[in-house]
């Protein structure tokens, strides 16, 4: 850096170089001079919003001095990098992961005590970045966390919606969606009006020769918008390393408004393509697990990804490299099939904008992508219609048309004669309208396709991807369980946890490596050690019992079984099975005598969880929750035996009160639907017990800390397909217990019945898609088990402690690690070298 600057200025700007605060009085120092000037507030009329508002600029500050070291750093280096495009980013709160991954949280909380605040209410000041809907959103975020701390060099690229995921209420047990405008005061993101590309949409091709007589494509015409950057600094955990999230904004490619036709006179028409301009970026779409094929969220999609190559490829070029060194230098990881319109405009950056021959240009694409399969649920895989790409993106569908094309005469040199074969694998779908078929173009134009658990990924493999483990080979399709990242899973939202854990491990190393953990296996019979857990998990209880309290009036007791279901709300997921067993609780306890009840074991059952708003039956699953709710919970018969909750607006700095509280939590989709769920590895890591089907994670959950800590029921992934078909084709007996359930509901005990019809009739007349009956009986014998346990407290004590000691393989670390190793190919930076340059001497 310094030899970049003229030898005459060079004295004045190393005189001047900037350091972050170091110690408590710089702190306070910085704080000030925000409030009093950045924010243009006087320190006499400082609040809590204020405080947080300054204290976060303080951190800030330090941050982008890391930040621009590390870009430095990574620059020098020359060493290849990771490009994580994700639409959707589930951040949460920064300030607290700021202060705890940086180290100065003690720093900072002497310091706003001295100035007058407690660091709790300033943390709590600030609002979510809720910027995704849930599993794939959060995984993005957790790996960014990794990535920074482990010194990978990476970026993450989004779209900075103006409106995050709306804002849950509920009103008279329904929910009501509220927009969330999180960008008032947003301190984490720094402008960068400098950086913009521009973003080309609709208009023509036509066929131009070049000066050496090739036919080269044209595309021109159509519309125009600005992608403005905006950059979110990373912070790793104790590493200097901080690396960026770079978020796109849309914006009108003539600036303001339309000059021209401003001065013409036509004032709505120049405002009018303003806010079009701008709609790109607006909202973000509050699916979760479902694709609905709006020409809008096609235009995200572009706007997005062509923004973001452009900004790689220019990096790139400044390097003065071959193309052919294009995947040394560059891997680009897509979460999910969202962006896979990437794999097309590389293609034709190379080969319309750079002049390289296909073949050449499509060995570089394919070389750099990697994508990541979420779900195999039907509803969820993209597709998009041909005639809306040819309207919107006319040259991408030619790339889109040569690309199947080329791919198609390999199957069928591979595959002589097999025309089913080739209808199958087509990207373009022969159906009424024709499709494009994202997830095959992805897999098409990607090295490696990786599913999130063992079993989606083998499911993958065996069912919607088969085919192409014939054409391409079984290697090119790999696993990678997701993982989450300690410091905010466990350091942050349980910080008496993790100061327990450190007085046995002997240091806080194990949120650098999880699996440090075993160590705590230990302490299993120091009777100090474990009244101590069974405190913090009693603390955590209170506090929650607290917020349940502010946030629905209804008291509940923190010595209690807690029993958590907290997710998106889907048929899937089985939020109803769960409700259908709270009745058929509610039902036996009422049955019994004053002398039976005695012997129950008194629970509070809490759900919280968005459903999308045009999702008619999850609102529906709600709306039960809350009716039973109020009816158990104001049952005289009843009293502090069952109470049932709905938390409104889950999200992720709830998530951080909720997930340290619970005694059991549920993750009971239907065997084979769930890919992989990451909140089973949040409530086992602060431990909780869970209640679980064989899917997704659990089952590597359970191989890892066993199967007498875990509660296992249900059918199993393999028998699904032949439960459905008997459902349709024999005669479907429902459960009979699960039967007085629905006469009970049909009887109005939970308000009008119709309002439930069709949660029932989805079970009883249409199939049982999600085997909810068939599950029923193992499932409440199942819950069974978990009282019994629950009432031996010191075996329940060591099941949660040898749970917590066996959880270091689900880090998202060791996730990223592979990745790394076996997709992108890249090493981490050393954050210290001699020469400077953070390769190994
Ligand atoms: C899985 N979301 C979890 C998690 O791998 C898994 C968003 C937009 C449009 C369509 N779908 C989505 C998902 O598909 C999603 O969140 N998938 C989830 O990814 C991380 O742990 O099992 O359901």
């Amino acid at each position: 850096v310094e030899a970049s600057i003229p030898e005459p200025q060079r004295e004045a700007w190393t005189k001047h170089q900037v350091s972050g605060f170091k110690d408590k009085d710089e702190f306070e120092s910085e704080v000030v001079r925000h409030v009093e000037t950045t924010l243009a507030r006087s320190m006499f009329n400082c609040d809590e919003s204020a405080a947080y508002s300054a204290a976060s600029l303080a951190f800030r500050d330090r941050l982008i001095l890391e930040w621009n070291r590390t870009q430095q750093r990574q620059t020098f280096a020359d060493s290849k990098r990771v490009y994580y495009l994700s639409l959707e980013f589930l951040m949460g709160r920064a300030l607290d992961n700021a202060m705890l991954n940086i180290g100065l949280k003690d720093v900072a909380k002497s310091g706003l005590s001295e100035l007058g605040f407690r660091i709790e209410d300033i943390i709590e000041q600030e609002h979510d970045a809720a910027l995704g809907n849930g599993g794939l959103g959060r995984l993005a975020a957790c790996f960014l966390d990794s990535l920074a701390s482990l010194n990978y060099p990476a970026w993450g690229y989004g779209l900075r919606y103006r409106y995050g995921i709306f804002k849950q209420e509920i009103i008279d047990g329904y929910q009501v969606e509220v927009p969330d405008y999180w960008l008032d005061f947003n301190p984490w993101e720094f402008p960068r009006h400098d950086v913009t590309v521009d973003i080309q949409f609709y208009g023509y091709v036509h066929k131009v020769q070049d000066e050496s007589g090739r036919f080269v494509s044209r595309w021109e015409g159509g519309e125009t918008v600005k992608a403005v950057a905006y950059d979110v600094p990373i912070p790793g955990y104790d590493t200097p390393s901080t690396n960026n999230l770079r978020l796109w904004s849309s914006k009108a490619a003539s600036g303001e408004f339309d000059f021209q036709k401003f001065n013409n006179g036509e004032y709505e028409s120049s405002v009018a393509d303003q806010q079009r301009a701008e709609t790109i970026s607006a909202v973000l779409y509050p699916n979760d697990n479902l694709e609905r094929g709006k020409e809008l969220r096609l235009k995200q999609q572009y706007f997005w990804v062509a923004a973001s190559l452009y900004d790689i490829v220019r990096r790139f070029k400044k390097s003065k490299r071959a193309w052919r060194e294009f995947p040394d230098q560059v891997a680009i990881q897509l979460n999910d099939t969202h962006p896979t319109l990437a794999i097309v405009e590389l293609q034709r950056i190379l080969v319309d904008l750079e002049g390289l021959e296909w073949d050449e240009a499509w060995n570089i694409v394919t070389a750099t992508f990697g994508y990541t399969n979420h779900t195999v649920l039907p509803e969820a895989l993209e597709k998009w219609p041909v005639g809306l790409f040819q309207h919107l993106l006319p040259r991408h569908l030619q790339i889109i048309y040569d690309i199947n094309l080329f791919f198609l005469q390999s199957v069928e040199r591979k595959f002589p004669g097999d025309r089913d074969l080739l209808r199958r694998v087509s990207i373009i779908e022969e159906s009424q309208p024709k499709m494009v078929r994202m997830a095959f173009l992805a897999i098409v134009g990607s090295h490696k396709v990786n599913g999130v658990a063992e079993l989606h990924s083998d499911l993958i493999k065996t069912t919607i991807f088969k085919d192409f483990v014939n054409i391409f080979g079984v290697d090119k399709f790999t696993n990678v369980t997701n993982g989450i990242t300690p410091r905010r899973w466990l350091h942050q939202a349980n910080p008496r946890l993790s100061a327990l854990i450190k007085s046995k491990v002997g240091s806080l190393d194990f949120l650098k490596d999880l699996t440090l953990l075993n160590k705590i296996e230990l302490s299993i019979n120091d009777k100090e050690f474990r009244r101590e857990w069974a405190d913090i998990k009693y603390s955590n209880k209170v506090r929650l019992a607290k917020h349940i309290k502010e946030s629905t009036g209804v008291s509940v007791d923190p010595s209690a079984l807690f029993d958590v279901q907290v997710k998106r709300i889907h048929e899937y997921k089985r939020q109803q099975l769960n409700i259908f067993g709270v009745i058929h609780r509610y039902l036996t306890l009422k049955a019994q005598s004053p002398e039976e009840r005695k012997k129950a074991q008194p629970r509070v059952t809490i759900f919280g969880g968005k459903a999308a708003p045009g999702y008619w039956m999850a609102k529906q699953i709600i709306h039960l929750i809350n009716t039973v709710g109020n009816v158990v919970n104001n049952d005289k018969d009843i009293g502090d035996l069952l109470k049932v909750v709905f938390l409104e607006d889950y999200n992720v700095s709830k998530a951080e009160i909720i997930t340290p509280a619970s005694d059991i939590s549920e993750h009971i989709s239907t065997a084979g639907t769930e890919a992989s769920g990451t909140s089973n590895m949040k409530f086992v890591l602060n431990g909780g017990l869970i209640i679980g089907t064989c899917d997704g994670a659990n089952i590597e959950i359970t191989r890892e800390i066993g199967e007498n800590n875990i509660f296992l029921f249900g059918n199993l992934a393999e028998d699904v397909e032949d439960l459905r078909h008997s459902h349709t084709y024999g005669n479907h007996q429902i459960d009979p217990d699960l039967a007085k359930v629905f006469e009970e509901i049909e009887k109005g005990t939970f308000g009008n019945p119709h309002d439930f019809a069709s949660l029932i009739s989805a079970v009883r007349d249409h199939g049982d898609y999600y085997l909810v009956s068939d599950d029923f009986r193992s499932y409440i014998e199942t819950h069974a088990l978990v009282d019994e346990a629950y009432k031996n407290q010191e075996e329940w004590i060591t099941k949660s402690i040898t749970s917590v000691a066996r959880m270091g393989f689900f880090s998202s670390d060791r996730c990223i690690n592979e990745y790394a190793e076996g997709i992108w190919n890249i090493e981490p930076l050393k954050t210290q070298t001699k020469d400077g340059t953070g390769k190994d001497e």
